[in-house]
């Protein structure tokens, strides 16, 4: 199966632009899993999970794009002054396998700072997931079509934006009930929270329909350019937010190094 990508050839400022992007991904998610890695211990052990998931997440998403890095790298060569495809190819398949862990880690995380517990927690849980994996299947098959059947693509998209309104209607719900059990006045970020994953998981159907719209070397830089800003919100940031949250909250319950840690009690202090 073709990808847009294999169509066209780049100018050295398309083609190092892409690089560049790719690159700072892998930057970026490496540094804030020394930022959790760091903060972990400030937070209560109850909310612990939600941060060590941002770590799994950083970890798998990291590796992934240093991967897609080397393999745009790879597959073009400099010739006659633009890059041209050689023997290899450049495929963004390999995210949307990837989605199949992280979306549910970042999910995961989400409900346990909402202080879901036991069966609710289980069972919201499974239905978010299986709502994730079959937005990501049905998506990942309708991008095999990008090149030869557009038709195909808007099918395959439609049914996957089907479940990804499922998935976002049972996430809006949950933050908009539960937002009223979180302590030291997290409710107001858990919103922010809501409104920063409606902007950045949709970046990712806009970048699925590049195709669509853009089907040039300025479409693939654009794709590449939306990936990017959807990877650093969707989990770099919202990381930042569930972590600032978990330790605001251990705080409000008593934890005294996230009270600590917030400059709340001195260092030689037991409890606040
Ligand atoms: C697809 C196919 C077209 C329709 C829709 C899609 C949604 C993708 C999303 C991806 C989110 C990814 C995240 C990754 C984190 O690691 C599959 C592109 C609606 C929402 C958050």
């Amino acid at each position: 199966m073709k990808n847009i990508e294999s169509l066209f050839d780049y100018s050295a400022g398309q083609f190092e632009f892409i690089d560049h992007l790719l690159t700072m991904g892998v930057g970026v998610h490496f540094a804030a899993l020394i930022f959790f890695l760091v903060v972990s211990q400030f937070v209560a052990p109850k909310y612990r999970i939600a941060t060590a998931l941002s770590c799994i997440v950083m970890v798998s998403a990291g590796l992934i794009l240093n991967s897609q890095a080397v393999m745009w790298t790879d597959a073009y060569a400099y010739v006659d002054g633009s890059y041209q495809l050689q023997d290899l190819t450049f495929s963004n398949g390999y995210r949307y396998v990837n989605w199949m862990a992280t979306i549910p880690c970042l999910l995961l995380q989400l409900l346990i700072v909402l202080n879901l517990k036991g069966k609710e927690l289980f069972s919201t849980a499974t239905w978010l997931i299986l709502a994730a994996w079959g937005m990501i299947i049905t998506g990942y098959v309708g991008q095999l079509y990008e090149v030869d059947d557009i038709a195909q693509l808007m099918i395959w998209g439609a049914v996957s934006t089907a479940f990804f309104v499922v998935m976002n209607w049972i996430v809006g719900t949950k933050i908009f009930k539960n937002r009223a059990t979180m302590l030291g006045g997290t409710d107001s970020t858990i919103t922010k929270v809501f409104w920063l994953m409606m902007f950045a998981w949709t970046l990712y159907p806009i970048a699925y329909l590049v195709p669509a719209f853009m089907n040039n070397a300025d479409g693939v830089v654009l794709r590449q350019l939306l990936f990017t800003i959807a990877d650093i919100s969707s989990k770099v940031i919202y990381g930042l937010m569930i972590t600032y949250i978990a330790i605001q909250q251990s705080a409000a319950a008593g934890y005294v190094p996230a009270q600590q840690a917030l400059g709340r009690i001195g260092m030689d202090s037991k409890a606040a």
